[in-house]
């Protein structure tokens, strides 16, 4: 089986309500989906997503479809899509960084693998440990009380029971003052926690956790910038309360200097940032042998992409000791795959079928398609309310 086509294609996709993070606010996401084609008609779907444009990571969405044209289909054209190890170790050789773009090209890789052996991918890391993943779902409206009212009917729905409340970006004490809030509206009744996203310096960190700790929050989220390792050590010597970092934590490199220096609790594991399912399976392999904890993220992927971490983090054998955020497909008004993912009791049901387990609904993807047209506007008669 050989490899003959890949074609890159950029959707635009609202989100149901602004999404603010420390550094931006996102009213749509932009997906880089990839379709790997064979002679046998067998198609392989993988997703790059990344947030803010060039504003979170180092890649962009455009910039991710033009390194998949540019240079990694040419030297994945005529490649058996089935060699998944050699084809990543070929990009590995002639591709340096990029990581967003192999994440999408290797799922898509894998998606194939598993249709031809008609096992779901979760197979091709060992199989399936559980057939759900508990979901957080992320507060940032930057409101106590709209963030309450929505932890609220996420509760009552039984959709969510973790929140993380996204911080940093206005002053240190009313960032404290709110998650408090929130906390405190919501008890025992949920596990709350923040993620900064960088954007506090030491000093500032170290009072905002302080007041944190106190009022119950469950786990900081890289409260410094990602280089930072060494404050990221000494705050989580300082507090009870568990560090995780996030944008810090990448490759298993950064995993293996993190584990070394002890300077964080818990690894923010995604696939985009770890260059594939078999970058982000290492990483996992590092926290476990290092007592670290676990956590499935997310780059608020939509479904092809959070149901590719899915099939990952349900065949790790460390336990998700911190759940998992798959809530992408929740925060967008619409997807172009013909059934989106199914939520149920707080968690994310993976799906069995052979490979990903997803198909690409065609009309959808013509219609928000970024070459046909500029508007991000949902299609109205279809969109599904998750
Ligand atoms: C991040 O840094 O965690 C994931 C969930 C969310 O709300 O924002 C993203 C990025
Ligand atoms: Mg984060």
């Amino acid at each position: 089986m050989k490899i003959t086509q890949i074609e890159t294609i950029l959707v635009d996709l609202p989100t149901i309500r602004a999404h603010k993070l420390a550094r931006q606010t996102v009213n749509a996401q932009t997906l880089v989906i990839v379709r790997v084609r064979t002679p046998e008609g067998i198609e392989g779907l993988g997703e790059a997503t990344t947030i803010g444009g060039l504003s979170y990571g180092e890649e962009s969405p455009e910039g991710t479809k033009l390194t998949i044209d540019t240079y990694i289909a040419p030297l994945l054209t005529g490649a058996d899509p089935c060699a998944t190890g050699a084809a990543m170790a070929l990009l590995e050789r002639h591709v340096v960084a990029n990581r967003l773009a192999k994440s999408a090209i290797e799922t898509a890789l894998l998606d194939i693998k598993g249709k031809v052996l008609g096992v779901p991918v979760s197979s091709l890391f060992g199989g399936a440990q559980a057939t759900a993943l508990e979901v957080a779902w992320g507060l940032a409206t930057g409101d106590a009380a709209k963030d309450i009212e929505e932890a609220e009917r996420a509760l009552e729905g039984k959709r969510h029971r973790i929140f993380k409340i996204k911080v940093g970006a206005g002053a240190v004490d009313a960032d404290v003052s709110r998650v408090a809030a929130v906390k405190a509206a919501l008890g025992s009744r949920a596990s709350v926690r923040v993620d900064a996203n960088q954007n506090w310096d030491e000093v500032t960190a170290r009072r905002a956790i302080a007041g944190l700790q106190d009022a119950g929050i469950d786990l900081i989220e890289q409260p410094v910038a990602r280089h930072d390792r060494a404050a990221m050590a000494r705050l989580s010597r300082l507090f009870r309360v568990p560090l995780m970092a996030d944008e810090g934590v990448a490759t298993p490199a950064d995993a293996f200097q993190l584990a070394a220096e002890r300077a964080c609790d818990v690894f923010a594991l995604k696939i985009a940032k770890s260059g594939g399912l078999s970058g982000a399976q290492a990483v996992a392999a590092i926290a476990a042998a290092a007592g670290i904890g676990l956590y499935g993220g997310t780059m608020l992927e939509g479904t092809i992409g959070s149901i590719a971490s899915a099939h990952l983090f349900c065949a790790l054998p460390q336990p998700l000791a911190f759940g998992t955020e798959l809530f992408g497909p929740l925060l967008l008004t619409d997807d172009v795959v013909t059934e989106r993912p199914t939520y149920r009791d707080f968690a994310l049901v993976v799906p069995q079928g052979p490979g990903l387990g997803v198909g690409v609904d065609e009309d959808k993807l013509a219609h928000y398609r970024r070459d046909r047209s500029r508007s991000v506007l949902p299609m109205p008669q279809r969109t599904i309310t998750v």
